[in-house]
């Protein structure tokens, strides 16, 4: 459409990435040969046959449920620090192309850590490639440690105990923590923020920044969950607040950003066209939201994918647009300087 060059060129900023979701099928197999990593035989699963039929795979998912086993699968090739600084890598320079100017990343070390990985060597591998996409992009970052919520709470304590332990989320003269906030991800539905409680709590009194994905598949109960248990600053998806008029009112009140990603909430099935996702509801009611790729390697799309898909579903005005960039700056988590500087 007309806008696209407009869209293309207003400076975005990514508040929704899983980095792990950047793992192409091309990367995967890279990856998988130069680890010496054996891949499933084609009678366990005939979409590892080559990078194509892997990519084929990846064109249909039920759900969230049916995604999350392909993407915790992929992960296996993932085994040196090199190999998390490439995937990174790969993200940012997409991501420039995009006109990202700011992303904030999500990143799942239990998913790591349960192989084996050690967890420095994966926070390691992702801040090697943020330092220099700052440097050679201009694109300034943070990390955001999710917790697995499918997995027992005492493994997201630990994971929080290995966090604290080696000072990554320590702030050392005048530096940027390694680690800047915490998130939860993976299946929601049956898995409430509320088991979190703690691992929140501490990461408040540290003063981390706290975000959770809530009302993705689950009911609205599980973003009020997300407020009012572990004190987040965003919810991750939150299309079902449309659900819960009062809910609504409230997050409109208290400024709380929804990260919306609608190739995601398309290709999990959770709408039938992108015309659902409610971004014409969340404009009208004052809600503050971005826009963003959440799993680009397996959702057809970055982010200025979901800006074209928002644009072509709804027709949004340049004010609106201006709306939108605007709300993502604000919701940052960087200081007025930057702020400044994206606008
Ligand atoms: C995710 Cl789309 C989505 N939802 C929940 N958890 C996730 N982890 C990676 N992508
Ligand atoms: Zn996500």
């Amino acid at each position: 459409s007309s806008l696209h060059s407009f869209l293309a060129d207003l400076p975005k900023c990514e508040h929704h990435l899983h980095l792990e979701g950047c793992l192409s099928a091309d990367l995967l197999f890279k990856l998988a040969a130069k680890n010496n990593i054996a891949l499933p035989s084609p009678e366990e699963n005939p979409a590892y046959a080559s990078p194509t039929t892997l990519a084929k795979r990846y064109e249909h998912f039920d759900n969230l449920e049916d995604f999350l086993q392909c993407y915790y699968r992929a992960m296996r090739v993932l085994t040196n620090e090199s190999d998390f600084e490439m995937l990174a890598w790969e993200y940012f320079t997409t991501a420039a192309a995009d006109g990202v100017k700011h992303a904030e990343v999500f990143f799942d070390p239990q998913s790591h850590t349960d192989r084996g990985i050690g967890f420095e060597v994966v926070v390691r591998g992702f801040n090697a490639a943020r330092e220099r996409a700052e440097k050679e992009l201009g694109i300034t970052s943070c990390l955001i440690m999710c917790f697995l919520r499918h997995l027992p709470v005492s493994s997201a304590a630990g994971t929080m105990q290995t966090a604290v332990a080696g000072g990554y989320f320590d702030e050392k003269d005048g530096q940027q923590r390694a680690i800047a906030g915490l998130g939860l991800d993976s299946s929601e539905v049956g898995f409430r923020p509320e088991l979190f409680e703690e691992m929140y709590r501490e990461g408040e009194k540290r003063g981390l920044r706290r975000t959770a994905h809530g009302g993705e598949e689950g009911d609205p109960s599980y973003i009020s969950g997300a407020l009012d248990t572990l004190h987040v600053e965003r919810i991750d998806h939150g299309i079902r607040l449309t659900e819960d008029a009062d809910l609504l009112r409230r997050v409109v009140k208290e400024e709380i950003l929804l990260t919306v990603c609608p190739l995601s909430n398309l290709c999990l099935q959770a709408v039938k066209e992108i015309s659902q996702v409610p971004i014409r509801k969340f404009l009208d009611a004052g809600v503050k939201f971005s826009i963003n790729s959440d799993d680009p390697a397996y959702f057809r799309g970055y982010i200025l994918n979901n800006y074209c898909a928002v644009q072509e579903a709804f027709d949004l005005s340049m004010e609106e647009w201006r709306t939108i960039a605007e709300n993502s700056i604000q919701g940052s988590w960087i200081g007025e300087e930057r702020k400044f500087e994206l606008r």
